[in-house]
């Protein structure tokens, strides 16, 4: 049977105001031992982040998000195991390339830019010229206003084509296209409904031919179905099995990299998942480096 390939990507927020965990690692060794934790747990991946994307959140001034994200990804690459490529890859999760130049510096392999290279003109050619991996997200408008009333005639084919223009952007700019992944940016300008399009049709967005990333972890819209009867959303607490859920659907369409909080659940989950399924499909590959 031949396996299925996939990457678990941990979230490790430095920041006081993260939806679901914010406040709890603001310190950087409290951050740090965090991030060993998710690697024990099985994370092959990093995602360090200094400043929230939730709906509303307020921007974070770039001294403090350096001063955040910085020493926890020293603290990180130091405890690395020496393999080769060290093992976890760090992502740094910005839109401001000065910030992902000095998370490059200290040890990190991957940019997360939810804005897709669209608010650094910088952004791209640092990427370009470290050879690093980078993630290009869909997301409508900014984080202050999306989830004030999205709208899309056909939300897949929207994400599709803007992956689309977003990457051959890149590729323009002198990014490597085999180290761009993609997303579909769940929660990020999208209603309940636009979320379960995109997930039962992620499928689709595998014709761009790159390893497709989905962030369900503990998301809004997971709580919005577990509503209690009064309308009231899930709390964060109670979303685990939906974040299950729907990452071993995503898996089952062809998703690849897996970004969650609560790695081990769902390490387990789609470890079985995966052999259940077999080789039904496989992945274009994402091979790691330093
Ligand atoms: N979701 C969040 C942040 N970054 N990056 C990618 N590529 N995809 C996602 O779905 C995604 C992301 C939001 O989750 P979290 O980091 O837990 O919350 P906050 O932005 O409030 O820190």
């Amino acid at each position: 049977m031949s396996s299925l390939s996939y990457r678990l990507m941990g979230v490790v927020n430095v920041t006081p105001d993260s939806f679901s965990d914010g406040g709890l690692f603001l310190d950087a060794q409290a951050a740090i031992a965090h991030a060993r934790e998710l690697v024990r747990e099985g994370a092959d991946i990093l995602d360090v982040g200094g400043e929230s994307t939730r709906p509303g959140a307020e921007p974070v001034p770039t001294a403090e998000e350096l001063r955040r994200v910085v020493p926890v990804i020293e603290g990180i690459a130091r405890d690395r195991t020496p393999s080769d490529p060290p093992r976890p890859q760090i992502s740094v999760d910005t839109s401001k390339a000065v910030v992902a130049r000095a998370a490059l510096q200290a040890g990190a392999s991957f940019v997360n830019d939810v804005s897709a290279l669209r608010a650094d003109p910088e952004m791209a050619g640092l990427v370009a010229d470290s050879g690093c991996y980078c993630c290009l997200m869909h997301m409508l408008g900014e984080p202050r206003t999306m989830q004030a009333g999205p709208r899309y005639d056909d939300v897949v084919d929207e994400v599709r084509s803007f992956l689309e223009e977003r990457m051959a952007f890149a590729v323009s700019e002198g990014v490597d296209e085999r180290r761009i992944v993609l997303d579909p940016g769940i929660g990020f300008g999208k209603t309940l409904e636009h979320n379960l399009e995109l997930l039962r049709r992620l499928d689709e967005l595998l014709e761009l031919g790159r390893p497709l990333l989905v962030g369900t972890s503990r998301k809004s819209f997971i709580g919005g179905l577990l509503a209690a009867a009064d309308g009231e959303p899930a709390p964060v607490s109670r979303r685990l099995p939906g974040t299950i859920a729907t990452n071993v659907l995503a898996l089952q369409r062809g998703a690849s990299v897996f970004r969650v909080h609560d790695v081990g659940p769902v390490r387990d989950a789609l470890a079985v998942a995966a052999a259940t399924l077999g080789g039904r499909w496989s992945p274009p590959s994402m091979t790691p480096t330093s």
